[in-house]
């Protein structure tokens, strides 16, 4: 079979710093706590970690607003804990790939604090403004991801800088070249530190054309990436992916095919299916089995022969999946399983958000003041000014919003979860007492441990990284069931998406006798051509 390279192989494992583990009681995560965990990581088999950004940052939008790209947040700890985490993660075979925020900085970033002081510095032109429109307001209607317009007026100079995010989030200019190479050179001092990889944020968004209407999806990206690529991570041994909320199946390979600069792209088309076309994340629909399957086989065929899917369902911007996607009460323990198998042996690389491994929930907040997200507080201000009722907003963030992901990591049934010995910056979900790392891990039918044998299976069975995928039964409302075929080797993998038993038909050529690699529900090596499957049961056989 082909040789794959190493992060084709791996699984990755994405941590938010700020709520993964409090070393030293001040109540926000931090690089000695993440050392401190290592071990956790290497038991459940990742190859690299995914980590949010740990950079010198006035935590506006939690680290995605970067005031010093060459320097790591006091909060998190110092450069000299960065290169231990490196050193300590390289000797457990675990890389380290950086997140790379560079569609913005912080409004503190000594080169936007020259920008705005006065129209001759040379860092003015590394952001984006306009003069006032006709009646001295902004250049344009455009609104802010994050609530309120896009545009910020300072008077030092006169205009409006653009900002897609927050205020404090002020968009990098990509058009002037001496801000691009400020960016590879800060790329090379992190790749010169033994890093493994960027995971890019908003990476699309760095090609934008205003003045011709694309704020986003912009038409440079790929003559910036390609550029970036050549000056930077070319011919190094790393892993590159890109966040994009625009990409499609249509232009998936510009990113990460052949002549695309990335390896792989973070899309978010299954995501946005489960939204209300109208108020977004903020109103989410019913859940669509059928829809979501047309999606994910898309881009499982999209991606066959050229470029490389990544697969997750959840990340610091998205609700918890087992309570998105699965059943968070009765069969929380099952869906969660369900869910890792469907997405663990489809074709590519997985992603597992921190505490997946072991099921962790959203949270259900019931005051504004108890969330902390700059999204959620922006776009409540917004929501409120037009005459949405607070109580529905809230809902709406408990479903959907990002403080979900960002509760602390539930190590422990103790004291705030053995978080932190602190009083944790944002509230420990309460059922931490029973769904915690140490009671999960010493449950040999947990949910760790069935990451570890999905996570384990990719590093040695080719069919999982190579095989071919075919859905099985596409417009079926409650099973996913798919099938990879690699060199005589066939997987079969078959999930019950609901929570009642359900009949399924498979196709005559897929009964049989395999070997059981995993299941919810006691082993099935044999596949009788009429299945009966218990609520959210899964499992994968491969036949020989
Ligand atoms: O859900 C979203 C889209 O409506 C946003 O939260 C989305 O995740 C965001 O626009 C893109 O995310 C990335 O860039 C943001 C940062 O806040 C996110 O945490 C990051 O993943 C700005 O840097
Ligand atoms: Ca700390």
């Amino acid at each position: 079979s082909p040789t794959a390279p190493w992060w084709q192989t791996a699984t990755g494992y994405q941590i938010y710093p700020r709520s993964f583990c409090d070393s030293n009681g001040d109540d926000i995560g931090d690089i000695p706590g993440i050392i401190s965990k290592l071990d956790h990581l290497a038991d459940l088999g990742i190859g690299f970690i995914w980590l949010s950004p740990v950079y010198r940052s006035p935590m506006a939008d939690n680290g995605y607003d970067i005031a010093d790209y060459r320097d790591i947040a006091p909060d998190f700890g110092t450069l000299e804990d960065f290169d231990t985490l490196v050193a300590e993660a390289k000797r457990r075979g675990i890389r380290i790939v950086m997140d790379l925020v560079v569609n913005h900085t912080s409004s503190a970033h000594a080169w936007f604090q020259a920008a705005r002081a006065s129209r001759d510095a040379p860092e003015h032109d590394y952001y984006i403004w306009r003069d006032p429109g006709a009646d001295g307001g902004p250049p344009s209607e455009r609104k802010s991801f994050f609530g309120g317009p896009a545009w910020t007026f300072v008077p030092e100079v006169g205009r409006y800088y653009l900002h897609l995010f927050s205020p404090a989030q002020p968009d990098l200019n990509w058009a002037n070249p001496a801000l691009r190479a400020e960016i590879y050179a800060m790329m090379r001092f992190w790749l010169d530190r033994g890093i493994g990889g960027f995971r890019m944020d908003v990476i699309d968004l760095i090609g934008k054309d205003i003045d011709r209407g694309f704020y986003d999806g912009g038409p440079h990206t790929f003559r910036y990436l390609a550029e970036m690529r050549a000056e930077t991570f070319g011919g190094r041994d790393v892993v590159t992916v890109g966040e994009s909320w625009n990409v499609t199946t249509g232009t998936a390979l510009a990113f990460c095919g052949k002549e695309g600069a990335l390896d792989m792209v973070f899309q978010f088309n299954h995501v946005v299916e489960g939204w209300d076309p109208v108020y977004g994340k903020w109103k989410p629909k019913p859940f669509d089995l059928v829809a979501f399957k047309r999606v994910l086989g898309a881009w499982q065929e999209a991606l066959a022969d050229d470029g490389w899917n990544s697969l997750f369902l959840s990340n610091h911007d998205l609700p918890r999946q087992v309570s998105k996607y699965g059943d968070d009460g009765l069969y929380r323990v099952a869906s969660a399983k369900m869910l890792a198998t469907v997405m663990h042996l489809m074709k590519g690389t997985p992603f597992v958000y921190q505490g997946e491994e072991i099921g962790m929930t959203n949270t259900a907040f019931s005051r504004i003041d108890q969330f902390r997200d700059v999204e959620t507080l922006g776009n409540y201000a917004d929501a409120i000014a037009a005459g949405t009722a607070p109580e529905d907003f809230i809902a709406g963030a408990n479903a959907n919003g990002r403080d979900n992901a960002r509760t602390p990591m539930q190590w422990s049934a103790g004291e705030q979860a053995g978080f932190t010995t602190g009083t944790p910056w944002i509230e420990v979900n309460a059922n931490h007492t029973e769904i915690n790392v140490a009671a999960d891990r010493a449950d040999p039918d947990g949910i760790f441990a069935h990451y570890r044998c999905l996570i384990a299976l990719r590093k040695t069975l080719p069919v999982v990284v190579h095989g071919s995928f075919r859905m099985v039964g596409a417009e079926d409302e409650a099973v996913f069931a798919y099938v990879r075929d690699h060199d005589g080797e066939r997987l079969a993998v078959v999930a019950n998406f609901s929570g009642t038993p359900r009949d399924f038909v498979l196709d005559a050529d897929l009964a049989g006798n395999g070997e059981c690699l995993v299941a919810s529900h006691g082993p099935r090596d044999r596949l009788e051509a009429h299945l009966r499957l218990a609520p959210y049961e899964s499992f994968a056989v491969l036949f020989k």
